[in-house]
C-alpha cells in the first residue's frame, strides 16, 4: 500500500474515539461491496466507538439478507425522520463504495447540517472533494478490500468473524468470484487473512452467484 494512503488513513482514524457516534453510508442501489465495506466497518466500529449506524439510500436485494446485521440498516427513504435525527447527532460520516455526494441521492442535503468530520473509502475514480479525508485506490478489487487495508493499518489483522464474513463477500461480489478486477495478488492474500478470521465463505459465493443467475436471466 502507498505511503500516502497509509498516512491519510492514520489522519483519519485519529478521529475515532471512544465517545463518537458514527454513521456510515453506502451508495444507491446497493451491491454486495456497498454493504460489504459499510457493515464489515460497523461491525470494527461497534467495539470501538459509542454507537455506529449504517444508512443507505435505498433497499438493498433481497438475497444480501442473510449478511450480519444487514436487518438493523437504516433505509433512508423509508425511514427518514429517524434516519435525519441520526445523521445530525454523528461525529463521524463515512462514504463506502462512493465517490460523490450524487450517489447518496437525497442523504447528501442533510450530511452537512451537523459538526462532523467526513472519511469517503473508495475505490472509483476520480473522488468528489466533498469529504475531510480521501481513502481513494483505484487499483483495489473492491471498496471492502480497501477497508480491510483500513481496518488492519488503524487495529492490527485480528478482525471479528463478522468483519471478515463482510469484508469478504464484498470482495467477491465486486470480482464476480475473482472474474474481474482481480489481476492484484494482494486481493488473494486478503482473501486468505479473511478465510483466516473466520469469514463464512458459503453465504459470500451464494450471494455471487444469485447475482451471476440475475444478470443471466435479464440478458435472456
Ligand atoms: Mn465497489
Amino acid at each position: 500500500m502507498k505511503i500516502e494512503l497509509k498516512y491519510v488513513m492514520n489522519k483519519a482514524g485519529e478521529h475515532i474515539k471512544p465517545d463518537c457516534k458514527a454513521v456510515i453510508f453506502g451508495h444507491v442501489n446497493p451491491d454486495g461491496d456497498a454493504l460489504g465495506s459499510t457493515l464489515g466497518l460497523k461491525h470494527c466500529l461497534k467495539h470501538i466507538v459509542e454507537k455506529v449506524d449504517v444508512v443507505l439510500p435505498n433497499s438493498y436485494p433481497y438475497f444480501l439478507d442473510w449478511m450480519p446485521d444487514a436487518k438493523d440498516i437504516i433505509i433512508f427513504d423509508k425511514e427518514t425522520k429517524k434516519a435525519k435525527q441520526i445523521i445530525s447527532e454523528a461525529d463521524l460520516l463515512f462514504f463506502c463504495d462512493l465517490n460523490n455526494p450524487k450517489r447518496v441521492e437525497d442523504i447528501a442535503e442533510v450530511i452537512n447540517e451537523g459538526d462532523n468530520i467526513k472519511i469517503m473509502i473508495d475505490h472509483h475514480p476520480q473522488p468528489a472533494e466533498f469529504v475531510d479525508y480521501i481513502i481513494s485506490d483505484t487499483t483495489v478489487s473492491s471498496a471492502s478490500e480497501l477497508m480491510y487495508e483500513f481496518i488492519t493499518e488503524l487495529y492490527g489483522q485480528n478482525l471479528n468473524i463478522e468483519t471478515a464474513t463482510c469484508l469478504l463477500t464484498g470482495i467477491i461480489t465486486d470480482t464476480g468470484l475473482f472474474d474481474h478486477n482481480s489481476e492484484n495478488l494482494r486481493t488473494f492474500e486478503i482473501v486468505a487473512k479473511l478465510l483466516e478470521n473466520g469469514a463464512d465463505r458459503i453465504g459470500s459465493s451464494m450471494s455471487t452467484s444469485i447475482v451471476s443467475a440475475a444478470a443471466k436471466d435479464n440478458n435472456a
